[in-house]
């Protein structure tokens, strides 16, 4: 048994993926994120870390090698909890720390972290990796090998694999499901959906943008499973590495740009949806008959979910604490939607999606969503016990009503949000109000709004508070958007430093696109001539 680190084996395989001298980076938003060839020594080290964070929970941890939304040339990497959660964020101190140090330190870094965390090195240490199409992930995801080897760890490549799905596997493994695979992912998700639409409806064509990333050939494989239930065509499926990945397509690019996708030819009240690169994104979108765009995005699908949840509620005489989990980028009219009209409970928490998922656990049913598509829906284990009691109640219309929650709670990617069983929780809430995006989208009517991004020297100069909707650094930057705001009808702006690529993102909403526009782009400038704006200034 290992009773002590093997410093002449980490240390040799440390120089092997050597950190170069300037590099210091810290766990963002969805773990380390930057340009693919300065990060070897970043993958490396988190293979150390995720052997010493199995050993301290006595469980498998996944490590997932992606840059999700990010350029091709970018990529970047995250560990994955025991349930499927994001790391600890204790841990991600101790990930941003393992990242910086020389060589030198690397040994006294690790033993710092055992005694800390008080881990026993006689425990095995078995972590799943997976990794997405960039052509940088192959050698990636083998310098996160040799750091669990150095460590003594096992390590189970599942190779290419969406983000959700290395969640999913992870989540299943260590809940007791020793085959837990790929395979058991589509067979478990596709039988859920054809559960719930037996068969199809008229409109059943969902056409489908996957960024030409690892969502393609994986949908692919999905749709094998489900067979009659839907029709789905795949679009932006191109071939791993050619510079395409997530460029003009793809759910961020979608959101941002409030246009389709490259090459899509689109009508009027057709269903449309895009993945990002590793498909934990989704948002959908349309023409209305005047050949407007029309975007349903992570907002329009959490009001989707609360809706349908709460009918299913009603039907089946359940109580629950339902609650809605948004972040700032939530558009004013969704967040007055979930309130006033559907007397949902709403919180608003800081942009990534571990922050997100925390909070969800705090309600029954927690619904959350980020505009830009990324969520899902978490249950109290209790509140879950409830629910299968419904199910066998003489009542036969409320345990049926209680048997539909259940069995749609089972189409949802719990661990974490996920394209492709969100797409399905989608069409198989369509489907079952016989909705098509018309009605899904009359919902509520969204206030214009517009995303930009700004370059600046050094983003960490920007600091924010209360759910990062206020700077509180620099000086005066937040007195100035404060005055703009005030000019605009309906107007709210925020900024923000983005914990996945360098850049400060600015968002703004106000009554007109126009307004929306014109706002984005005075707090933009003021962003430039304040934080220490680079290259071309935002013109207003
Ligand atoms: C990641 C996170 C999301 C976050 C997004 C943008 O998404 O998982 O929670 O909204 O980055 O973050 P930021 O604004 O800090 O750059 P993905 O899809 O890239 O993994």
């Amino acid at each position: 048994a290992v009773t002590s680190i093997n410093d002449i084996k980490v240390l040799k395989l440390a120089e092997v993926h050597a950190k170069p001298s300037k590099s210091m980076m810290s766990y963002g938003t969805a773990g380390f994120r930057g340009k693919a060839n300065e990060l070897d020594h970043i993958f490396f080290r988190m293979g150390l870390l995720a052997v010493l964070r199995s050993k301290c929970k006595k469980a498998v941890i996944g490590v997932m090698v992606t840059a999700s939304h990010n350029p091709e040339e970018d990529n970047g990497v995250k560990l994955i909890d025991p349930h499927g959660e994001m790391l600890q964020q204790e841990w991600e101190v101790y990930a941003t720390k393992l990242a910086n140090v020389g060589n030198d330190e690397i040994i006294k870094e690790l033993n710092n972290i055992v005694k800390l965390e008080n881990i026993s090195l006689e425990e095995q240490a078995t972590i799943f990796t997976a990794r997405d199409t960039r052509p940088s992930s192959i050698a990636l995801s083998q310098a996160v090998k040799d750091g669990i080897a150095a460590l003594g760890g096992t390590s189970k490549d599942f190779g290419l694999m969406t983000t959700p799905q290395l969640h999913y596997v992870t989540c299943m493994f260590n809940c007791g499901e020793t085959d837990a695979s790929e395979e058991s992912y589509y067979t478990h998700f596709a039988d859920a959906f054809k559960s719930l639409v037996k068969e199809k409806s008229d409109s059943s064509i969902v056409t489908v943008d996957c960024a030409n990333g690892v969502g393609a050939p994986k949908l692919q494989k999905l749709y094998e499973h489900i067979g009659g239930s839907i029709d789905l065509v795949v679009h932006n499926n191109a071939e791993v590495g050619n510079g395409k990945l997530n460029e003009n397509c793809g759910a961020d690019y979608v959101k941002i740009q409030q246009q389709a996708p490259v090459g899509l030819n689109m009508e009027p009240y057709h269903r449309y949806c895009s993945f990002d690169g590793d498909a934990d994104r989704l948002v959908y979108y349309t023409l209305d008959s005047d050949c407007n765009f029309i975007l349903l995005d992570g907002d329009k699908i959490a009001s989707l979910f609360a809706h349908h949840i709460q009918e299913l509620l009603a039907d089946a005489k359940l109580e629950a604490k339902l609650g809605v989990v948004q972040t700032a980028y939530a558009n004013g009219s969704s967040t007055n939607f979930l309130k006033d009209k559907l007397k949902v409970e709403v919180a608003c928490v800081k942009t990534g999606v571990k922050h997100l998922h925390h909070k969800a656990q705090d309600f029954d049913i927690g619904i959350y969503f980020e505009a830009n598509g990324h969520g899902t829906v978490t249950v109290k284990e209790s509140w879950r016990k409830l629910l299968a009691s419904k199910t066998t109640q003489t009542n036969e219309d409320e345990a049926n009503a209680a048997k539909r929650l259940q069995t749609f709670l089972s189409v949802i990617n719990e661990a974490v949000g996920d394209a492709m069983s969100d797409m399905l929780a989608v069409e198989a809430i369509l489907h079952a109000k016989d909705w098509g995006v018309r009605e899904w989208s009359a919902l509520y009517t969204e206030l214009p709004n517009r995303q930009m991004k700004v370059k600046v020297a050094d983003r960490t100069v920007i600091e924010t508070t209360d759910a990062e909707t206020r700077t509180v650094k620099p000086s005066g930057l937040q007195d100035g958007i404060d005055s703009l705001v005030a000019q605009y009808v309906n107007g709210r702006s925020f900024v923000r430093p983005s914990g996945t690529e360098d850049v400060v993102r600015v968002y703004a909403e106000s009554d007109t696109q126009e307004n929306a526009n014109s706002l984005a782009d005075k707090v933009s400038s003021l962003v430039y001539d304040l934080a220490g704006g680079t290259g071309e200034k935002p013109k207003c």
